[in-house]
Order: structure tokens, then C-alpha cells, then sequence
């Protein structure tokens, strides 16, 4: 029997290329794989313990949380929170930064995360992911603010997901390329099953929500019109489509078998900068393409370039394979 590489060794084996490594990040990345184990069991047995619905409560953003948002929220707070390895957390479902008990050890990481995305998918049974992004905290400072964790997506540590499909699967990038690893149920551990993941240069599957099509501006209008054209159209070729709503979901389709996946700036989310929220899902998913090759913008510029003004601010996101998103930023410029 040939013996697999868990995510476990993976991390030691990563720590000892790091002269000098505390191996808190292994204990923090440790921390996250037990969460991410509890919620794909939730999500796993659904109404089995009753975990689907409504909550009936809102969240900071104005949206109405799934049950599973809370629980999941909850799940990956505590367990990092006691893990002991983060000065301050922050995720899509809390406001504000959640500051660490006075009695609770400080770490020298910041985690900021969506604990269920996708989640309006939850209660049809589609696929939803955690993702997540780790960040520096700043030294000597027992309360993190908001401003602390307000960093360029190009200073994250690392960053991750989750994606709970027919198999739970974990997706990491330390900025040394990206690796895939598939929760053994039977096992427990999570095992390198997608070493060295790259994104094709180019593709002919385009994601996007079609219903939003009178709110684009003009550029993604005709980038999208001429995918439809198909061969005889100026892009030359036959475009197939995909919308799964669940931003991992595409994601992973894409760090699959290539892609690109937008959800533009439009008259109805421009007020708000757009509908994706750049913290915990633009810069940890844009982290992960670039690092497996893709390109990942806003329509005007790289995304981890932006400097965040708040916690949760939204931005633009286009991002996938990496000569369709030069086309659809060139489409921009023109
Ligand atoms: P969520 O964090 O509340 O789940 O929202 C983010 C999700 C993404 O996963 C997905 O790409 C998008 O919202 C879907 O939006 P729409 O419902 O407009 O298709
Ligand atoms: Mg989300």
C-alpha cells in the first residue's frame, strides 16, 4: 500500500523549509482544518440535526442569515480563538472585529474569513465553502483594530478555502503555489489529493449572473455578447457557461479546468462598490488564482494591489484563466 501525504505532514514538511519557523502557522492552519471538519459535518447532515433554515436574523451587510451562517461563524470563531495562535478575528457574519477574551493567549496572526459561502445555496443542497485569509498581526498589540487588519491582499500570509461539494476539500496557498487536499471521512485527515494546481491559460467557459445583464457598464456587456457569438464572433470560438452562485464552487471549477468568473461593478451594487466582499472573499480567492497562475482584477486593476478602506467593503471581482481576463481588463481599457 502506498502511503498518501496528509495536509498534517504537508504543513511540518512546509515548516522545516522555513529556517527560523515558530510552527505557529502549522498550529493555526491545524486550528482551521478542525473547524473546517466540524462544519463539513454539519453541512453534511443538514436536517439530520436540524441545522438548515433561516435564521430569521441580519447580518452587517443587510442580508438575512442562513442558520448555518451563525453555526459555522461560531465554530470557526471558537476554535481559533482558543487555538491561540490569532491576536484578533473577523468575518463576514460579525460586525466588528472580534477582540480575544482578556484571558485568552494572543498569536501573532490575523484571520479574517466567510465561515459559510454560498450559503443561499445551502438549503437546495449545493455546494457552499469557508474561505479564508491570514494575515500578520501588528506586534505588541493586544487589541487588533479594524484599521490592523486593513492590508493589501499582496501582504496576506496565506490563504485558503474549504469547499463542501461531494467531497470536502481544502485549498492552500502559502504564496509557494496551490495544493488540494480531500477529507478522508473515514480517516479524519485531510490528504494531498491536488498537488501544484494550475490554472489553463485559456478557456472558453465563461461564470456570471446573467440576470444582473441590463445593470453592467459597457465593457462586460460586449465581452459577454461576443462570448455568445460564439465562432463566428470576434472572440472566434464556442463559449459554454456556468452560475452555481456559490463563489468556491466556481472558483474550484476554475482551479479545475480553467475558467473565468465575474461578478462586475453594475448600476444596482455601485453605491456599494459591488457585491463581493473584498477582506474574505476577493483577496483570499485572488491569492489563490494568481498563485495558480490566473489573473485576478476588478476591470481597472489587481485586486491585491487595492488598498482597503473598510472591514467590509465590496469590490468588482473578474478573475480565472489568464489570457480571457487580460482580454475582459483590455475590453476595459478600450
Ligand atoms: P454570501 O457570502 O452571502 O454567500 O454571498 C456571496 C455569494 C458568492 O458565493 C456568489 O458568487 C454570489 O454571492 C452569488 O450572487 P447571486 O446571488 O447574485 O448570484
Ligand atoms: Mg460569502
Amino acid at each position: 500500500m502506498q502511503l498518501g501525504t496528509s495536509l498534517t505532514h504537508f504543513l511540518i514538511e512546509n515548516q522545516r523549509t522555513h529556517a527560523g519557523a515558530t510552527g505557529d502557522f502549522t498550529l493555526l492552519m491545524n486550528d482551521i482544518v478542525s473547524a473546517c471538519k466540524v462544519i463539513s459535518s454539519y453541512v453534511n447532515k443538514g436536517n439530520l440535526i436540524g441545522v438548515l433554515g433561516s435564521a430569521e436574523t441580519e447580518n452587517v451587510q443587510g442580508e438575512t442569515q442562513k442558520k448555518l451562517d451563525i453555526i459555522t461563524n461560531d465554530v470557526f470563531t471558537n476554535t481559533l480563538m482558543r487555538g491561540g495562535q490569532v491576536a484578533a478575528l473577523a468575518s463576514e457574519e460579525m460586525d466588528e472585529v472580534y477582540n480575544l477574551p482578556a484571558t485568552a493567549r494572543r498569536g501573532k496572526y490575523l484571520c479574517v474569513y466567510d465561515p459559510l459561502d454560498g450559503s443561499s445555496n445551502i438549503d437546495v443542497n449545493v455546494t457552499v465553502g469557508t474561505i479564508f485569509s491570514i494575515l500578520r498581526a501588528p506586534e505588541g498589540v493586544a487589541n487588533p483594530t479594524e484599521q490592523d487588519f486593513l492590508q493589501a491582499g499582496t501582504e496576506q500570509v496565506a490563504a485558503g478555502y474549504c469547499i463542501y461539494g461531494p467531497s470536502t476539500i481544502m485549498i492552500l496557498t502559502t504564496g509557494n503555489g496551490v495544493n488540494g487536499f480531500t477529507l478522508d471521512k473515514d480517516v479524519g485527515e485531510f490528504m494531498l489529493t491536488h498537488p501544484n494546481i494550475t490554472i489553463p491559460a485559456d478557456t472558453a467557459e465563461f461564470a456570471i449572473n446573467m440576470s444582473n445583464q441590463r445593470f453592467w457598464e459597457a465593457p462586460v456587456q460586449k465581452y459577454v455578447a461576443d462570448c455568445i457569438a460564439g465562432e463566428t464572433g470576434p472572440l472566434g470560438k464556442r463559449y459554454n457557461m456556468r452560475w452555481v452562485a456559490s463563489m468556491v464552487a466556481e472558483v474550484h471549477r476554475i482551479l479545475t479546468r480553467g475558467g473565468i468568473f465575474m461578478y462586475p461593478i453594475d448600476s444596482k451594487t455601485r453605491d456599494k462598490g459591488g457585491k463581493l466582499r473584498l477582506m474574505y472573499e476577493a483577496n483570499p480567492m485572488s491569492m489563490i488564482v494568481e498563485q495558480a497562475g490566473g489573473m485576478s482584477i476588478t476591470g481597472y486593476e489587481r485586486i491585491m494591489e487595492m488598498a482597503p478602506t473598510k472591514l467590509h467593503q465590496r469590490v468588482p471581482v473578474i478573475l480565472g484563466s489568464k489570457n480571457e481576463v487580460q482580454k475582459v481588463w483590455d475590453y476595459h481599457k478600450g
